[in-house]
């Protein structure tokens, strides 16, 4: 069975998805390429040790540099923040290794450009972790748009909603402040709506949009990991929160599709709310992460008496990835994306082609991402060719 080597920075939330993900891959799909756990990388070395024995990776090394030039290692795994990739990404694809980086792919759309730029030099694979591609439900909503069975698409209503920093006393983590996170709710969130809306969709014209910082000072955080902080010993020391808490939007599409859209941190009871409603000229789908194994589809041409909405499981054999996991009606949940991301990339890298969704569409989500920051700045209409 063929290997690929694989070399991870990061190791907190995405890093234990992604490791979850390669060390699930061999007993679900034993004919896909085996991604080998080599080295993990990270900047606290006590951290970074139980991360390597509670994941399983082989060794771990402090020096992303050394890692890159380990010419053991095949892939290079980037789930450190956001700051952190492109360089992490360049070097990588001038060592030549194949790339699988998270979302959004960099802080600018320049970086970005400059990131595909340097690995499409190389001639190396490259992907960018938007997993929600990879629930059997959204993969079912693509399956019956391409088949033309909800007809031409007029609308995409996408909300991404969560509330983890709702009480103005949670702490100034990295994701709240631009020079490490790029932006707020709008990259973290937005990023995979205006993903799932281009993958479903197509590709976006114009947009115009709004945002909010609703709470613009908080306290400095003494530690963090994942979504979770604690504060500073004294927590009167306030820093500025410099990105937004919720960013809206609105957007036409090339096919003359309508779409809008909401990102954002403070919607009290969303844990993890990301959900859209397509509605086409013979139908509509609607799928909300929260009951991810579902999509509800509405068909004109049912019967008109029993016309309606209506749950389709999304388990059995027959739906994308499921003859790998359990018997129908066994549910699913967020790991298996991340199995099913990786699954991709190893299919890609064994059948020699770009995996997708790759570094061209990580760019394409940075333009919308923005062409909104734009239109918010010069309070007018955008459109993606400008930029
Ligand atoms: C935090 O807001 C977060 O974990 C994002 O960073 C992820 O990309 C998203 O999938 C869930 O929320």
């Amino acid at each position: 069975m063929k290997k690929i080597n694989v070399g991870m920075v990061g190791y907190k939330f995405m890093g234990k998805a992604h490791s979850n993900a390669y060390r699930a891959l061999p007993m679900f799909f034993p004919n896909a390429v085996k991604p080998e756990m080599k080295v993990i990388c990270g900047r606290d070395p006590v951290g970074l040790e139980q991360a390597r024995s509670q994941f399983g990776w082989e060794s771990s090394v402090t020096d992303w540099r050394a890692l890159v030039q380990d010419k053991d290692i095949d892939l290079i795994d980037i789930n450190a923040p956001s700051d952190a990739h492109k360089e992490i990404a360049i070097a990588a694809a001038e060592a030549g290794k194949h790339l699988f980086c998270e979302k959004p792919l960099a802080l600018t759309l320049e970086d970005s450009r400059d990131m595909l730029a340097a690995a499409e030099k190389a001639g190396v694979k490259h992907m960018v972790g938007f997993n929600y591609r990879f629930a059997p439900a959204v993969q079912l909503a693509k399956k019956l748009i391409t088949e033309g069975r909800i007809g031409k698409i007029y609308h995409i209503r996408a909300v991404f909603l969560q509330d983890w920093i709702l009480d103005p006393s949670f702490p100034l983590v990295w994701r709240l402040q631009k020079e490490i996170a790029g932006s707020g709710s709008h990259g973290d969130l937005g990023a995979h709506s205006i993903d799932l809306a281009r993958f479903l969709v197509g590709e976006f014209k114009e947009v115009i949009g709004m945002n909010e910082t609703f709470v613009k000072q908080r306290p400095i955080a003494a530690a963090m990991t994942g979504l979770s902080a604690k504060g500073g010993s004294d927590a009167s020391e306030l820093g500025d929160v410099t990105v937004d808490d919720a960013t809206l939007f609105m957007a036409r599409f090339e096919n003359g599709a309508l779409g809008s859209f909401e990102a954002t941190r403070f919607a009290a009871g969303h844990r993890c709310t990301n959900a859209f409603e397509i509605n086409g000229s013979k139908g509509s789908i609607k799928f909300d992460f929260e009951r991810m194994n579902e999509l509800q589809v509405y068909f004109t041409d049912d019967a008109e008496d029993v016309q309606g909405f209506r749950r389709v499981l999304a388990t059995d054999a027959s739906h994308a990835y499921m003859d790998a996991w359990w018997p129908a009606g066994h549910t699913i949940g967020y790991e298996h994306t991340f199995t099913h991301e990786v699954l991709e990339l190893m299919n890609a890298i064994e059948e020699d082609r770009q995996p997708v969704p790759n570094f061209v569409d990580g760019v394409k989500c940075q333009e919308v991402l923005e062409a909104v920051d734009r239109s918010i700045a010069e309070r007018r209409w955008v459109t993606i060719s400008e930029l």
